[in-house]
């Protein structure tokens, strides 16, 4: 196998893939990628920039016009070339995955802090700087291939570590609980979740009967439910998002020692999210907002990071938390388990085809290796079943693992053979006996704990029992949570939970509403009475039995100012008619580049300087909004222009600020404030002219993200 002796050539003595940079000759900006990211794909790349037009068994051809019988006549069955190109693009798509279809996804390299060999025998962890590549696909859950990527959705964190012992997959979510406790729900939870089944609306959305019918009757959904009405549901990025494995796993030491694990991605671009009116917004007008803007983060060298951590902790300590850590509806707050850094991850490659690349993606949970085992977490077990039954129906055969971004960096060696598109060459010709053998002289040997570093079990693992059909009676509070979680929010974020579950509800029909309220009321009664006022609907009497006011750290997303604000994007309101205001655009574009923080300017024309017209542009496009001096005309409603559709930049102006946005006014373009609404108070900032205070002032507010104040509050 040539790209094993290739592979293996990289790997070190120590096991330590050595970092080497395929990139010099594919010529886009991945050249400035460091370590591994997708070096393990370059074999398989094809690049047509030059030669002949081929069939696809390597004949020149010309493939632009088919062959006829007479030049008028009927296309000849014997038109090879014709009938391969047709046939080809009859088969071109593959079925969408059943959930999560809509993703994107990059390349990069994990590096280990340290060696932690103390707490897992997982090589990529064993030694200090050791790097290994990696691929993460982001996703929604419920929306088909080409659905928005702002839907209010719980957000796929799928990554895959190619480790010099096989591939480890944590196909993990942006929140860190789930719906259900049991595989067994999920079929019905997709199903409550997906469009209707007689008219298939709505698409990538919640807000209809089903999906509220079963969050109210299968309550195990409560507690994910409020994580994705909150901000979890609408993030900034892909990038300003954590990741989270979920379920608790093992970590095991090569002697067997196994503790308890919990894994969480912390972003280092921090959390941040939209408000739910410009999500929608963005769904119409950028349906590929978060694809894009990972992949311009890529190649603008604003490559995106998040620190591994996990959560550590025995049985013992796991006794006495007051809930069942095999249960994946439940958060370990912090408080009880802290978090420890085990490494950073960076995405510095974007894929070159993204078919091949992030549509062939197969993650599975029983992607493990050596180090690190599963739990009996029910939803877990259920999983490690279904990731592969669904790689089988995708790929149309057991092959799926031989495609190119699939394969590990390792040689296989097993006596699995044959089967659709198998792409090896077996040398073996006694597959058919498990070592030991005689006839291949005892290979490929079998491995262990204690030989050729193989995966083990975690020895101290036992089950025993009765059969029954039944969910234990530790999963069963579903209430105080979730609770935990409203409790730990910010005013304000509470009240955006508040007009998520307002919005959603009152889409469904009097006798879910009833329901939800209900249920609601077990959380907290704040919340039932506020939702109910809002829908008309009666509240229930208080339903104290899960009512507390313990609240957990680091939950907030509002409330946090962002560590980075490289690749946020600020939009510039200038005249292309006012020399004036095209003279501040510049300058702002060149204060602002020192942080990597772009400028796109905006005016009625495309002069020099200018990237949009108002035309294009939105409010949702930009995370600052600045008016340059010299834009009267644009925001007095009376001289409005047949350039752009109607009010335009007011609108621009007016959507900026409800939606939270930091403000910027130069000179007398603090009049536009008014026409667009909007009053002064935090997060609107005025001066003179461009100068350096300003400038601070608003990356500050580019900090700060989102100006909570401009928001009502219930009762206030
Ligand atoms: Fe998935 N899930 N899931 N899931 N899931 C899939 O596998 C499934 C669950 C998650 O970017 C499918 O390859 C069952 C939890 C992500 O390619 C499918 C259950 C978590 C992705 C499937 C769960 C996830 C998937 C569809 C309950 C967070 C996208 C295509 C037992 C910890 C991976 C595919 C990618 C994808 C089944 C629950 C995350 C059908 C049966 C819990 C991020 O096999």
């Amino acid at each position: 196998m040539i790209r094993s002796a290739v592979l293996a050539a990289t790997i070190g003595l120590a096991g330590v893939v050595q970092a080497q940079c395929p990139f010099a000759s594919v010529g886009n900006l991945a050249a400035r990628a460091e370590g591994l990211s997708r070096d393990q794909l370059s074999e398989f790349e094809l690049d047509d920039s030059e030669g002949f037009m081929t069939s696809d068994v390597g004949g020149p051809i010309g493939d632009q016009e088919v062959l006829t019988a007479g030049e008028r006549g009927p296309t000849l069955l014997e038109d090879f070339i014709f009938r391969q190109k047709i046939t080809h693009f009859d088969h071109e798509r593959v079925p969408e995955r059943a959930v999560h279809a809509r993703g994107a996804g990059a390349h990069g390299t994990f590096t280990s802090y340290g060696d932690y060999s103390n707490i897992t025998a997982a090589s990529f962890l064993g030694e200090a700087g050791k790097k290994t590549p990696v691929f993460i696909r982001f996703s929604t859950v419920a929306g088909s291939r080409g659905s928005a990527d702002t839907a209010r959705d719980v957000h796929g964190f799928a990554t895959r570590f190619y480790t010099d012992e096989g591939n480890f997959d944590v196909v993990g979510n942006n929140v860190p609980v789930f719906f259900i406790q049991s595989a067994i729900h999920f079929p019905d939870l997709i199903h409550a979740v997906k469009p209707r089944p007689d008219r298939e609306i709505p698409q990538a959305a919640s807000a209809h009967d089903s999906a509220w019918d079963f969050f109210s009757q299968q309550t195990t959904g409560l507690h994910t439910l409020l994580w994705a009405m909150a901000g979890y549901g609408i993030p900034r990025s892909y990038r300003h998002m954590d990741g989270f494995g979920v379920h608790t796993y093992r970590l095991v030491t090569d002697d067997g020692k196994s503790k308890f694990v919990k894994w969480h991605f912390k972003t280092k671009q921090g959390k941040a999210s939209l408000v739910w009116d410009e999500a929608q917004h963005m769904a119409g007008k950028n349906a590929d907002y978060h694809r894009q803007d990972l992949w311009n983060a890529i190649e603008s060298g604003n490559f995106p990071e998040w620190e591994l951590n996990v959560q550590i902790f025995d049985e013992e300590q796991a006794q006495a938390f007051g809930f069942d850590v095999l249960d994946p509806t439940k958060i370990i707050p912090e408080e009880l388990v802290p978090l420890t850094p085990l490494g950073v991850l960076k995405l510095d490659v974007n894929p070159i085809n993204y078919f091949a690349e992030v549509e062939q993606a197969m993650f599975q949970p029983g992607h493990i290796v050596r180090g690190i085992d599963f739990t009996d977490d029910p939803l877990l077990q259920g999983r490690l079943f279904s990731y592969l039954d669904t790689q089988l129906n995708r790929h149309g055969g057991p092959n799926f693992e031989q495609l190119p971004i699939n394969r590990p960096v390792v040689p296989i060696h097993n006596n699995n053979r044959d089967g659709a598109g198998q792409n090896f060459i077996h040398r073996n010709t006694a597959p058919q006996i498990d070592s030991p053998n005689t006839l291949n002289k005892g290979y490929p040997q079998q491995a262990s704990q204690e030989k050729g570093r193989g995966f083990f079990t975690a020895p101290n693992r036992e089950a025993s029992g009765p059969l029954l059909r039944k969910r234990p009676s530790s999963f069963a509070d579903h209430w105080s949570q979730p609770r935990l979680f409203y409790n730990s929010l910010t005013e304000v974020e509470q009240q955006f939970l508040i007009d998520a579950i307002r919005f959603e509800t009152s889409h469904i029909s009097p006798a879910i509403q009833e329901n939800v309220l209900s249920q609601l009321n077990k959380i907290s009664h704040d919340i039932a009475t506020r939702v109910g006022s809002a829908l008309g609907v009666k509240v229930p009497e208080e339903d104290p039995t899960y009512y507390h006011d313990n609240t957990t750290a680091g939950l907030s997303i509002f409330g946090n100012k962002l560590p980075t604000i490289a690749t946020l994007h600020v939009g510039v309101l200038a005249s292309s008619k006012s020399d004036e205001s095209l003279a501040e655009a510049r300058a702002l574009k060149q204060a602002f580049a020192r942080d990597n923080v772009t400028v796109g300017v905006v005016a009625e024309t495309l002069a020099e300087g200018v990237d949009q017209t108002y035309s294009a542009a939105e409010a949702i496009a930009f995370d600052a909004i600045i008016v340059t001096q010299g834009t009267h005309a644009l925001f007095n409603a009376s001289t409005q222009s047949s350039l752009y559709p109607p009010r335009r930049p007011i609108q621009i102006l007016t959507d900026g600020y409800n939606w939270g946005k930091p403000l910027g006014f130069l000179g007398y373009s603090i009049n536009a404030l008014e026409a667009a609404g909007g009053a002064e108070g935090p997060g609107v900032y005025r001066a003179p002219g461009v100068n350096g205070t300003f400038v601070e002032d608003i990356k500050e507010g580019l900090a700060t993200f989102k100006f909570t104040n401009r928001f009502a509050l219930d009762g206030a």
